[in-house]
């Protein structure tokens, strides 16, 4: 009997999907309460379920007390391109939402805490090859403004009340076994479907925007691994930088074409594009390297080969 409970805030998402499946195989299914805005569906009507509005924290209290939790995975955010369509909410979202768990945890000796930030935490004017872990942050995004604004509360909620909270910046993930969320990084999912099914891709994206990127199960073990290391490993208190890989539209649709060679694409820049310059190319990820253990099992071809094979199978099932 695992004396873990683990609560996560926004499970439905693109990480919390499969964040979900890894902790009930490490914690075992009663052990584990995944929440989210929406009904259950899915693959959470095999656990504890409960709608949760991350905004109502007197019903994120009453679910940290109802089942004793002692490890909270808060989740729950709007990412770049949809939060700039509703930036007072996605301010509201991101920031209210952080503050009530920070501080439900705080009160009630949650043993640790995890928060993604995100590499949208950098701007314009922050070194955009091998960004360093410090360095020069003005993000531009509503989203990014709220991850370095998160950031900073998880330092000061560590230094300041002693709260064990662990953060990474996550670069785009690339996954299939849950949706994008509504992010600037989407289209390097959206192109398999596509390449798939209709044999060509529109990309909103210009070709050589190079971003940084990490396949699912690498983003997933590293959230387990960070949540799990000693805490005197954990040195950095406000966000670890990682990644996996870097590529271009182009260089992805190269990729896929060793697979699909027919497969076209074609470039329609949106909004997008001016979120994406705002970030790194790539990212150096070397503290988390060093402080705990990170390593990435995926590259860009291991990635592609693994999209591929398993988005097929997957859609047969549905
Ligand atoms: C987004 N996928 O595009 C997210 C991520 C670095 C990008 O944070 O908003």
């Amino acid at each position: 009997m695992s004396d873990t409970k683990v609560l996560i805030i926004g499970a439905g998402g693109q990480v919390g999907t499969e964040l979900t499946l890894a902790l009930r195989e490490s914690y075992g299914n009663q052990n584990v309460i995944a929440t989210d805005i929406k009904e259950a569906e899915g693959i959470f009507l095999d656990g504890i379920y409960h709608t949760l509005n991350v905004l109502d924290k007197d019903a994120i209290l009453d679910l940290v007390k109802k089942y004793k939790i002692t490890h909270i995975y808060h989740l729950a955010a709007l990412l770049s391109a949809t939060a700039e369509k509703n930036p007072m909410f996605g301010w509201e979202l991101n920031m209210d939402g952080l503050l009530h768990v920070l501080n439900i945890a705080k009160d009630n000796g949650i043993k640790r805490m995890y928060w993604p930030s995100s590499i949208a935490a950098f701007g314009p004017t922050t070194p955009k090859t091998n960004t360093p872990q410090d360095c020069v942050m003005d993000p531009n995004t509503v989203y990014g403004i709220s991850k370095q604004a998160g950031e900073r509360w998880c330092e000061y909620y560590f230094a300041k009340y002693g709260l064990d909270v662990r953060s990474i910046r996550y670069p785009g993930l690339i996954s299939y076994k849950s949706e994008p969320g509504g992010g600037t990084t989407d289209y390097a999912i959206h192109i398999f479907y596509e390449a798939l099914k209709n044999g060509t891709y529109e990309c909103f994206l210009s070709e050589d925007t190079g971003l940084p990127m990490l396949y699912m199960p690498d983003a997933i073990k590293a959230t387990i691994d960070i949540m799990e290391a000693p805490a005197e490993d954990i040195k950095i208190r406000s966000s670890y930088n990682l990644a996996g890989f870097t590529f271009t539209p182009k260089e992805l649709a190269d990729e896929i074409r060793k697979h699909i060679p027919e497969f076209t694409i074609t470039y329609k820049p949106d909004f997008r594009q001016g979120i994406a310059n705002s970030w790194p190319a790539s990212i150096d990820d070397s503290r988390a390297r060093a402080d705990w253990g990170w390593k990435n099992d995926y590259g860009m071809t291991e990635m592609v080969d693994d999209m591929l094979k398993n988005i097929p199978v997957m859609m047969e099932g549905r």
